[in-house]
């Protein structure tokens, strides 16, 4: 090896290390046989080594879980297919754009978009064969899946609107940039996906200056809050910037790092953790400050224990003082002491709000984020119509919501025509609860899944909402999570009432988030079915509504109520 092929991060030889920094490694920067596997008509599948790279160009290899044991029973391939998430840093994009997407979703997928919880769009059920085109019209509306997922620095998220105010909008360019600075630049996607002809390698030359050739030890992910919403949750980032404001103008940022919900049930090394401010930087800083935490991570993270190998880890591990001296060396400066500021929720602002410049926005409420026609509610069919005529944005939310935005004056009643001609229904049709609740996607395609999440989660609520009309509370919301295992990709750890897949209709149920994303829950039932959480929720939700104080969210209740104790870091979740 020499040492302009040894990336800067390996200080351990690589068979000292988890198998897939070799693959990384030997990837030629994410090649791997990615073309090879694609035109192979033998199986609906690509090979074990290139679904691990496809992962960086945000495609996954699942199969139809539905499906599976029948196929098993006729001696078939399981049915392969693919989810395909897009790269759409802040969550906006344009009616063009939705028209493309929406036309390439009934073509090439299973006819339904999914907004995630990092506000993107996924695509799910794509044939082998339709990746490439999938590809190539996504290409075409002017957008892309580099960093989608894999190792390397994921979907930057940011607090919408960037027409609410100037702060907004310049918090959202900032995401776009720190999107476009952060994905990888090896020209593999461009000559897998887009055809383009391989180069001549230059043998000087420096392919990814920033990750080289094993990318980062795990998936790496940075969001950017604008109190007193909290919506993206920036304490579960890897690197969380909070806007301070002077005024009307942005003084800048402070920075908050080590975030994150993953976990494995019965490994207690593992657990969720709530990021930390360690200080504030200047706007213009900000690209640097989140380049070199990243760094840290490359050069500090696990490369041998991928269940250890994120930011939070490698900061509990070494300390927090350590992590301020190990940035603050590569910064050259030290950061400003942090500044104040005050979150007051994690939600959304559904239904018609004003911008500053007089243009309006119309936050719809997306159950679990999936677009598709229902029978009475065809609201893929709607959005399309809407996207026909609408000539402002779209923002997609990270609690998996719809903002249909910058719309003038004039178009407002316009689209609140096509809104009722469509039955797209009003947010207020939708209890507190409801709105306040996201669920993963699990079954059928995710392929950890291990209880339902997005199918089931509806059910459950309609049941809550029952006990709490009968409590008198039915106005009100509790932040409900699930996730359909022990990963959180619904953030359920910072929920006030969390739910995690253990196995069919079991569930873990953790109590106590905070209500604006503050603190994590704690563990309460254990691998229980419905009517075990029914049976314990409902007296205690009536409590909740005889007992509590003014303004006393459930989460704080349950706390005071001593159901279980408050968690503020991640070290004592499992106590
Ligand atoms: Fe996630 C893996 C879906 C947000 C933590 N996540 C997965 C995979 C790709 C399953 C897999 O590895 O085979 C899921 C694909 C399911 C499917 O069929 O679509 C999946 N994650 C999702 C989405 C679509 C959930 C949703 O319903 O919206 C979200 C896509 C976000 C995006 O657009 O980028 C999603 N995942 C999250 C979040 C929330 C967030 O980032 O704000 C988390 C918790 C935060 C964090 O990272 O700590 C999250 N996903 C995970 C983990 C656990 C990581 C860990 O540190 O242990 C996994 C498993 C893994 O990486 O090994 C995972
Ligand atoms: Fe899949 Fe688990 Fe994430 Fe849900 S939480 S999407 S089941 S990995």
């Amino acid at each position: 090896m020499t040492d302009k092929d040894r990336s800067h991060d390996l200080s351990q030889p690589l068979e000292r290390l988890h198998p897939d920094e070799r693959l990384k490694f030997e990837s030629d920067y994410l090649r791997g046989t990615i073309v090879d596997s694609l035109a192979d008509p033998i199986t609906g599948a690509i090979s074990e080594r290139d679904n691990q790279l496809t992962k960086f160009h945000g495609i996954y290899q699942q199969d139809d879980r539905d499906l599976r044991s029948e196929r098993r029973r006729q001696k078939l391939e399981p049915a392969y297919q693919f989810m395909v998430r897009v790269r759409l840093p802040g969550g906006l994009c344009r009616p063009d754009q939705w028209l493309a997407l929406d036309r390439l979703a009934r073509d090439c997928a299973n006819g339904t978009l999914r907004i995630t919880t990092r506000q993107t769009f996924q695509f799910h059920g794509v044939l082998k064969r339709d990746l490439k085109k999938l590809m190539q019209g996504i290409s075409t509306a002017g957008l892309d899946t580099r960093a989608a997922c894999g190792d390397d620095t994921r979907g930057v998220v940011c607090t919408v609107n960037p027409w609410q105010s100037r702060i907004h909008a310049e918090v959202e360019s900032l995401a776009k940039a720190l999107s476009d600075h952060m994905a990888w630049r090896s020209p593999a996607y461009d000559e897998i996906w887009l055809d383009q002809e391989p180069g001549t390698s230059d043998e000087n030359e420096i392919v990814e200056p920033i990750y080289g050739r094993t990318y980062l030890p795990r998936k790496f992910k940075y969001g950017f809050a604008v109190p007193p919403i909290n919506d993206i949750d920036v304490y579960t980032q890897d690197v969380g910037f909070i806007a301070i404001a002077d005024g009307d103008e942005l003084a800048g940022f402070n920075v908050c790092t080590g975030g994150g919900m993953g976990r494995t049930d019965n490994e207690p090394q593992t657990y969720p953790q709530l990021g930390r401010v360690v200080g504030f930087c200047r706007t213009d800083q900000v690209i640097d400050v989140a380049e070199k935490i990243a760094t840290v991570q490359r050069d500090y993270g696990d490369r041998v224990d991928r269940k250890h190998a994120r930011m939070k880890y490698t900061i509990d591990d070494r300390g927090l003082d350590w992590f301020k001296r190990e940035l603050e060396q590569r910064l050259g400066r030290s950061l400003e002491p942090a500044r104040d500021y005050r979150f007051e929720h994690n939600g959304d602002r559904y239904g018609w709000f004003e911008g500053d410049d007089g243009n309006w926005h119309y936050t719809l409420f997306i159950e679990n984020g999936r677009i598709q026609d229902r029978d009475n509610h065809p609201l893929m069919s709607g959005l399309r119509a809407i996207a026909g005529e609408h000539e402002g944005d779209y923002l997609l939310t990270t609690n998996q919501n719809l903002t249909i935005a910058n719309v003038t004056p004039e178009m407002r009643e316009r689209i609140e025509k096509l809104l009722h001609e469509y039955a797209l229904r009003d947010p207020a049709h939708y209890s507190a609860l409801r709105r306040s609740s996201i669920a993963c996607v699990a079954f059928p395609t995710c392929g950890l899944a291990m209880a339902e999440s997005e199918r089931y989660l509806p059910d459950l609520i309609t049941k809550l909402e029952t006990v709490m009309e009968e409590a008198g509370i039915g106005d009100d919301a509790i932040i409900v999570r699930m996730s359909g295992c022990n990963n959180g990709c619904s953030r359920p750890y910072v929920a006030e009432i969390g739910f995690s897949g253990r196995g069919p209709g079991k569930y873990n149920v953790y109590l106590g988030g905070g209500y604006h994303g503050q603190r994590l829950n704690k563990l309460y039932l254990e691998n229980v079915d419905e009517a075990t959480i029914l049976e314990h929720l409902e007296p205690m939700i009536r409590r909740y509504a005889k007992e509590r104080q003014a303004g006393e969210p459930f989460g704080d209740f349950v706390i005071r109520g001593g159901y279980v104790a408050g968690v503020h870091d991640g070290r004592e979740f499992n106590d």
